[in-house]
């Protein structure tokens, strides 16, 4: 049981609402662990998590301001971190993890947006990173992954303005794959996590791994990493199952083996 997290599943779909309305769904350490307990003991029959935020105003309104008030250095790089490992936690889950963006996503909440692999929004979203406006810079992992996901001139020009971007914007620059209305956007998040589980789970899980682990390699690196990943599939009755059902023309029947 937790009290900052609301779980739902359904055809091993799973939504995570990130439940703490009073302060727009902010980040404070007791959600954050709890966040990294749910990761760490999510159910192997679970094939897609989908996170969003409760209500229709806020995803995450950020890390929570008021218990970084009074912080000395080692506090914040102590705070720092573990929300840094948890969103790590989720980067490298072995499933696709959709975030449904129902509303603001700032500073942590975009951070926590960016661990996820795919990010859909609601045509109220907005997208920032504020923390120098506040004396701090992004702290769970955002100078690192809104380079990587934008490109290092919109995310210079975001971290150092702190300004909020809509969705339309988001849309735009590539922070978020589709917008939608916001009483669709579940619906929309659970229509992309069926076609993911029509999926062979472990090639899912493969090149998860592979497009997280080949970004930061060099160009022969990534490509050898590929091919040895790429070998070990073939190691799975799924690829048995996948190929005879694509040849004898019938609908694969994939047993996550
Ligand atoms: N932390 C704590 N409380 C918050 C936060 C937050 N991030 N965001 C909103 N709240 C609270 C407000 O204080 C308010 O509480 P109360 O009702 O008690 O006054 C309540 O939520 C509702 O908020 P508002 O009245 O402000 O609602 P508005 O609709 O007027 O505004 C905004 C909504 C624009 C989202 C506004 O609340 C806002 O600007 N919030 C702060 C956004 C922000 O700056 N986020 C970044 C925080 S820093 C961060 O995330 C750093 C991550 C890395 C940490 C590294 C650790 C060292």
């Amino acid at each position: 049981m937790y009290n900052f997290l609301k779980v739902s599943t359904e055809n091993a779909v799973c939504t995570l609402t990130i439940s703490a309305p009073k302060s727009l769904n902010a980040l404070n350490s007791n959600i954050l662990k709890e966040l990294g307990d749910f990761i760490d003991h999510i159910d192997e029959s679970i094939r897609v998590l989908i996170i969003t935020g409760d209500g229709e105003k806020s995803f995450v309104a950020g890390a929570d301001i008021s218990e970084m008030q009074n912080l000395n250095a080692e506090e914040g790089e102590t705070f720092g971190r573990l929300g840094a490992q948890v969103f790590r936690k989720i980067e490298v889950l072995g499933i696709p993890v959709i975030a449904a963006v129902n509303g603001f996503a700032l500073g942590g909440g975009c951070e926590l947006a960016m661990a996820c692999d795919i990010r859909i929004c609601s045509e109220n979203a907005k997208f920032g990173q504020p923390e120098v406006g506040l004396g701090i810079i992004p702290g769970f992992s955002g100078t690192y992954r809104l380079a990587k996901l934008v490109g290092m001139g919109y995310a210079k020009e975001m971290i150092y303005t702190g300004k909020a971007i809509r969705a339309d914007e988001a849309l735009r620059i590539g922070l978020v794959n589709a917008v939608y209305p916001q009483a669709e956007l579940l619906g929309a998040a659970n229509k992309m996590a069926a076609k993911i589980c029509a999926m062979a789970p472990i090639a899912i899980k493969y090149a998860k791994e592979c497009i997280n682990a080949e970004y930061d390699l060099a160009a022969d690196d990534a490509i050898a990493y590929e091919n040895k990943v790429f070998g070990k599939c073939f190691a799975t009755n799924d690829q048995k199952e996948g190929m005879t059902a694509f040849l004898t023309k019938r609908e694969a029947q994939f047993k996550n083996n």
